[in-house]
């Protein structure tokens, strides 16, 4: 796993509740447990437990939303999420949360995020560029430098860019709420919207308006598309031209055939799929044959918490599964420079980033 470790990757389907550390869960789970909220018991059995069926998955989501979905929960997860991910040479994280109201602690969708963007300014063991009017990014040093030991100056950087995500049992109303909220956050690093949730769980047009309007002002949009069989809202969904979709497991040859000629870019988690078995088997896994038809795509973790991943292991798998060498897996990763939801600027010092990789390759 060296190579995949060190090699720098781009981050671009990952659920911030869903890449929780398991030692994180269990002291949160224990904090409850002790107050008799929960049995603490029952919850580490739920934490510990492997392999999960995709309707398993969102109830598991129900509790450690119970466990987390207070401020300082909140601004203490993305904080380690973040730091994970810079851990093993992400250079840039697209993050997405569900801004999500409690009234019975004075939480509002804006506390949610405010609580989040506490966490992105919190990090300190790396630098972290959330919002591109804020940081002298000439000042930071290439994120490939850190190995040299000589300069004791050298910070390691991550870029990272938020989406607010709409749970498929939201409302309409509740939907634009989440568009208004991003677009009041775009200094604060808000570069899109995401439509994920239990699949089986509401209709395609309760979100459209919601999704109209982000489209509308210039917000970036990825949904979760075919990650159950439904092909009239797959369809649906490719029509409406998203910049980006999720998963894409249930396809059939017509949507293939869609997807291909509007050329919209997926993000591929491996593991998700195979432990929710959405996808059968590793082996036939529709990476390989997007990767063979060159249509832009990009590997992802989605969940690194519950399905005990990281971004360097799906690299590891991709690579070994399909028989992609370093220089594949490198050429990979920089390709999804094209389809982050950043600006050109970013774009340009990410290249820079891959360049000097490439470099050290040869
Ligand atoms: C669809 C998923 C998902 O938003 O609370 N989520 N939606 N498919 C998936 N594949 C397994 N994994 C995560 O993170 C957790 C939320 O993200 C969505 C679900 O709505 C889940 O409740 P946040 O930070």
């Amino acid at each position: 796993m060296e190579w995949t470790l060190s090699i720098p990757k781009i981050e671009l389907h990952a659920h911030l509740n869903g890449s929780i550390r398991d030692p994180t869960l269990l002291e949160l789970a224990k904090g409850l447990g002790d107050k008799d909220i929960i049995n603490f018991s029952d919850v580490e059995g739920v934490i510990l437990k492997n392999d999960r069926s995709l309707q398993e998955v969102f109830k598991l989501f129900d509790l450690i939303h119970i466990l987390t979905t207070d401020h300082m929960t909140v601004t203490r997860i993305t904080k380690e999420v973040i730091e994970d991910f810079a851990a093993e040479n992400v250079v840039y994280l697209e993050l997405r949360t569900t801004p999500k109201r409690n009234d019975s602690i004075g939480m509002s969708k804006r506390s949610y995020m405010e609580a989040v963007v506490k966490g992105l300014k919190s990090v300190t063991a790396v630098d972290v560029d959330f919002a591109s009017c804020t940081v002298d990014t000439k000042s930071i040093v290439n994120p490939l430098l850190t190995n040299d030991t000589c300069n004791a100056s050298t910070r390691k950087k991550i870029y990272v860019r938020l989406l607010l995500s709409i749970d498929r049992r939201e409302t309409t109303v509740a939907a634009i709420e989440t568009v208004k909220l991003a677009l009041e956050m775009r200094d604060l690093g808000v570069v899109g919207i995401d439509l994920s949730g239990n699949p089986v769980v509401g209709n395609w047009i309760t979100f459209l308006p919601a999704l109209e309007f982000a489209r509308e002002q210039g917000l970036h949009i990825t949904l979760h598309c075919g990650e159950v069989p439904n092909r009239k809202e797959i369809q649906t969904m490719l029509d409406f031209l998203p910049q980006r979709i999720g998963h894409a497991c249930c396809f059939e040859e017509e949507e293939w055939s869609k997807l291909k000629l509007y050329k919209i870019p997926v993000e591929i988690c491996l593991t998700s799929n195979i432990r929710t078995e959405t996808i059968s088997s590793i082996d036939i896994h529709h990476f390989v044959d997007l990767y063979k038809a060159k249509h832009p795509l990009v590997l992802c973790t989605d969940d690194s918490g519950v399905f005990s991943t990281s971004l360097t292991n799906e690299y590891h798998l991709a690579s070994s599964t399909f028989g992609l060498g370093k220089r594949e897996m490198l050429q990979l990763a920089r390709d999804a420079i094209g389809f982050i939801f950043a600006d050109d600027g970013v774009k340009r010092d990410l290249t820079d980033i891959f360049d000097a990789a490439t470099e050290k390759l040869d």
